[in-house]
């Protein structure tokens, strides 16, 4: 069985920062879970760019407050404790931090081996276990 604490993940080569974003990876493919389970807090007052083209990604929320904007059709959903999303068109949206910051519960399909960050395109790239880049 695995057991970890937030405090076991927090600074070190599983947390990644980017500027609108911490991620706190839990689980990575190296777990042999079948998928990756993070907590991410998304800042207050920011927007990110996403687009999953290589993963599906679950997204529960358990704190603070933001939206979500789907890209091709400009549809806006608010995000508050209890919200569930699931990315199961590869869709690409604008995440974006309300008044506080909002802390979500992420599990990615394929699993992250651990050192993805979104490119230009807001993508992350489809890594082997060595962290080379297949797609
Ligand atoms: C919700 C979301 O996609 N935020 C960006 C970071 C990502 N969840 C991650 O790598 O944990």
């Amino acid at each position: 069985m695995i057991v970890r604490h937030l405090n076991e993940i927090k600074g070190t080569e599983n947390e990644t920062k980017a500027e609108t974003w911490s991620s706190r990876r839990f689980l990575l493919k190296k777990d042999n879970m079948g998928f990756s389970f993070h907590e991410t807090i998304i800042y207050a007052g920011t927007e990110t760019h996403i687009h999953y083209q290589n993963h599906l990604e679950a997204v529960y929320c358990v704190g603070g407050n933001g939206e979500i904007e789907t890209v091709k059709d400009g549809k806006v959903y608010p995000i508050t404790d209890g919200t569930l999303y699931a990315l199961d068109q590869n869709d690409e949206h604008y995440l974006r931090g309300g008044t506080e910051d909002m802390r979500l519960i992420c599990t990615f399909n394929p699993p992250l081996v651990g050192t993805e960050t979104h490119d230009e395109n807001g993508v992350y790239p489809l890594l082997d276990d060595d962290g080379n880049r297949i797609k």
